[in-house]
């Protein structure tokens, strides 16, 4: 393994158009910060940079639905993000933004310097243009009639009813959303960067020499390079945004994806003269936090970029997440079907590590992964208090009452005590390698682990049973044990910070530097503790109730702006209903039908028999979360022929006014073939 002189960490920079909800932190925020701080801990010289993306369209059109300007809209959000960020604990070295003169200066020059190596093609093509108020448009400024759904509000870059990606010249009947005049099209000339012409050396870079990155980014960019990468326009025609810095070439600003992620360098600039080591300096290692969606940007994209201008480093690894749904649902900040971070942290104060717990431990690593407020609860209940708060308490208690306070004598020490040590130096190994691999949840294990020694090693030795007959024993047994708090305040300060310095204060101590942790006890004998507390509370039913009552309301509110707009059909007979054949049956396999986003394959025992069946619910529902569902089946329905599979019948589902579907099944479990009559 390299050893690396320094590490540049940055971490996505939201856009500054809403405050940061908890789908933000378990992706991208609170790897980022563990992580800093483990390196931290350990040493090394470290930067972690933060900041607002505060350019871009949605950003335009929020000022424009507001009646205010984009600078309003990204001042507001600026300040709220950035204050949640440290009321939560987020260590950032500096939280910047891209609307700072330092990153106009940044990314202006990065642009000249591409254009004067002619690293750019300049290309011109027809966009459409409003000649009501005299400006080209960009395609979420754009809605038509979808060309495949027919959905009449698809914007020009993507219908939401069917998922289709667009160009605004698809849709039909286009609408400018500015003045509502049909759009014309004008011709217009923008700067592509070649991505096809460095497409060979990308698929080296990552797929080679860089085997050690998530599957699940390697994934996404080995589909990404087999499907041809093509030129990409840089700029845009657009008020809101750093001037493309070439001679005549007003009314053109950078594509947001082109300056963002130079705010790292910006950012970076704003915090150290010294910034060149960390961006261009071999032995400095570049790690990039974001979420899935912003994987081709930092691997292909900005790489790219990073490449053609000749004097920068690479990325070292980019440990993309996939996404935090909440309570089943997708986070969306239009519905507002989020935990937001601000509001939790006034709701829940002084339980910013609760959060920081919870959202680690369910991290969506590997595929996308469910925040519920009862796992919350239920996280914080029997993990957090009944297991690391716990284990202090007892420590401190027993210590208090037999020993004044006091760390006691190491007296004699047995084999179980020097297992304790090795057993702790151990575990602590196992974090680092999670660490080292971005493996967060199992490092928080690993963590929690500790705790669960101390635990053990309490319940087993029972020192409350033989103080009278073996004080000495006693003594070593609440050394031993405090020296494990101690040596946990170490190792939690980059999960649970907060948490740390609680325990700190608790035993009167600071953290350890991470290579002394299990090595040297970090509780001297005689040295007087702190007054005991508690390190987390339980959350009641009702804190927790009221959460959920919160999303209830929400989406009562979002289900009565969407009213069914499905027109009543024509009466039927009673026989006309009798003859369909509907009844309840059990999924028994599931799987995705290959090649296809919406369809499983499932297998269904209906009573009658062992069928398949062709659903189009992939988007709604993994296959793993179908199997051993009931459902309602229209078990009579004419076999259809779907992507070469007969379909047996069909599975019936709510279909909301936004295309979602969900299942309908019986509210308790029934015989399969039981029929709905
Ligand atoms: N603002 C997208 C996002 O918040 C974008 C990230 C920029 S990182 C340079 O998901
Ligand atoms: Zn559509």
């Amino acid at each position: 393994m390299k050893n690396w002189k320094r590490y540049t960490i940055t971490s996505a920079l939201p856009y500054a158009n809403g405050p940061i909800h908890i789908g933000h932190l378990a992706g991208v925020y609170i790897p980022a910060d563990i992580y800093v701080r483990y390196l931290r801990k350990r040493g090394k010289d470290v930067i972690f940079i933060g900041g607002s993306d505060e350019h871009g369209v949605p950003i335009t059109i929020k000022a424009r639905q507001e009646g205010v300007s984009p600078k309003d809209i990204v001042d507001r959000y600026h300040n709220i993000i950035k204050k949640s960020f440290e009321d939560f604990g987020i260590s950032f070295d500096i939280y910047s933004r891209t609307t700072n003169k330092t990153h106009f200066e940044t990314a202006s020059e990065f642009f000249k310097k591409l254009y004067d190596k002619g690293e750019f093609v300049e290309k011109t093509t027809e966009q459409y243009f409003d000649t009501e108020a005299n400006q080209f448009l960009a395609d979420r400024y754009i809605t038509g009639t979808c060309p495949h759904c027919s959905n009449e509000k698809a914007y020009g870059d993507q219908c939401e009813k069917c998922g289709t990606s667009l160009n605004a010249t698809d849709l039909i009947n286009p609408k400018s959303t500015i003045s509502g005049s049909k759009p014309i099209k004008k011709e217009t000339s923008h700067w592509f960067l070649p991505l096809d012409k460095y497409e060979s050396f990308l698929r080296k870079w990552i797929l080679e020499d860089h085997k050690e990155w998530k599957t699940n980014v390697s994934g996404q960019c080995k589909s990404w390079l087999d499907m041809g990468l093509q030129p990409r326009a840089v700029s845009r025609d657009l008020d809101w945004g750093v001037p493309v810095p070439v001679e005549g070439a007003t009314g053109k600003v950078l594509y947001v994806w082109f300056d963002a992620p130079i705010g790292y360098i910006s950012a970076t600039k704003e915090l150290t003269k010294d910034w060149e080591k960390y961006w261009k300096d071999e032995d400095s290692r570049l790690i990039h936090f974001i979420g899935k969606d912003n994987i081709v940007f930092h691997c292909i994209v900005f790489p790219t970029m990073l490449k053609a201008e000749g004097s920068f480093i690479l990325p070292e690894n980019v440990p993309a997440n996939e996404f935090l749904n909440l309570e089943g649902d997708k986070i969306s900040t239009s519905r507002n079907w989020a935990v937001w971070l601000h509001e939790y942290l006034e709701e829940f104060p002084d339980k910013q590590d609760v959060l920081r717990y919870t959202l680690c431990a369910n991290m969506p690593e590997t595929k996308d992964n469910d925040f519920t407020w009862k796992d919350f609860q239920l996280r914080n209940n029997s993990e957090l208090v009944a297991i690391l708060g716990n284990f202090v308490n007892r420590a401190m208690v027993l210590t208090s009452k037999y020993f004044e306070g006091k760390v006691p004598a190491k007296g004699n020490v047995t084999d179980v005590e020097k297992e304790l040590d090795k057993a702790i130096i151990a575990l602590k190994a196992d974090i680092e390698n999670s660490l080292e691999n971005f493996k967060f949840r199992e490092a928080l294990k690993a963590l929690m682990d500790v705790a669960r020694l101390g635990n053990k090693y309490l319940a087993d030795a029972e020192p409350w049973k033989i103080y009278k007959t073996d004080p000495d024993r006693v003594s070593t047994i609440l050394y031993y044990s405090l020296q494990i708090a101690g040596a946990l305040t170490s190792l939690c300060e980059p999960f649970l910070p907060f948490t740390s310095q609680k325990l700190c204060k608790m035993l009167t101590v600071s953290t350890q530097n991470w290579e002394d942790v299990g090595n040297i006890h970090p509780l001297s004998e005689g040295h007087l503790l702190g007054e005991s507390f508690l390190l987390f509370d339980k959350i009641e039913d009702d804190a927790i109730q009221s959460q959920v009552d919160k999303l209830l309301a929400t989406k009562k509110a979002n289900d009565e702006k969407s009213l069914p707009v499905v027109e009543a059909k024509p009466e039927v007979s009673y026989d006309d209903f009798t003859k369909m054949d509907i009844r309840v049956g059990t999924v028994l396999e599931a799987e995705r039908v290959p090649k296809t986003q919406k369809l499983l394959k499932l297998k269904v025992d209906t009573g009658l028999d062992v069928r398949t069946l062709i659903s189009g619910i992939a988007e709604f529902y993994s296959p793993e979360s179908m199997i051993g569902k009931q459902v309602c089946i229209l078990a009579n329905l004419q076999p259809r022929n779907i992507k070469g599979v007969e379909s047996k019948g069909m599975i019936l589902m709510a279909e909301g006014t936004d295309g979602t579907l969900k299942l309908i099944s019986p509210t308790e479990v029934s015989l399969n073939g039981a029929t709905i009559k």
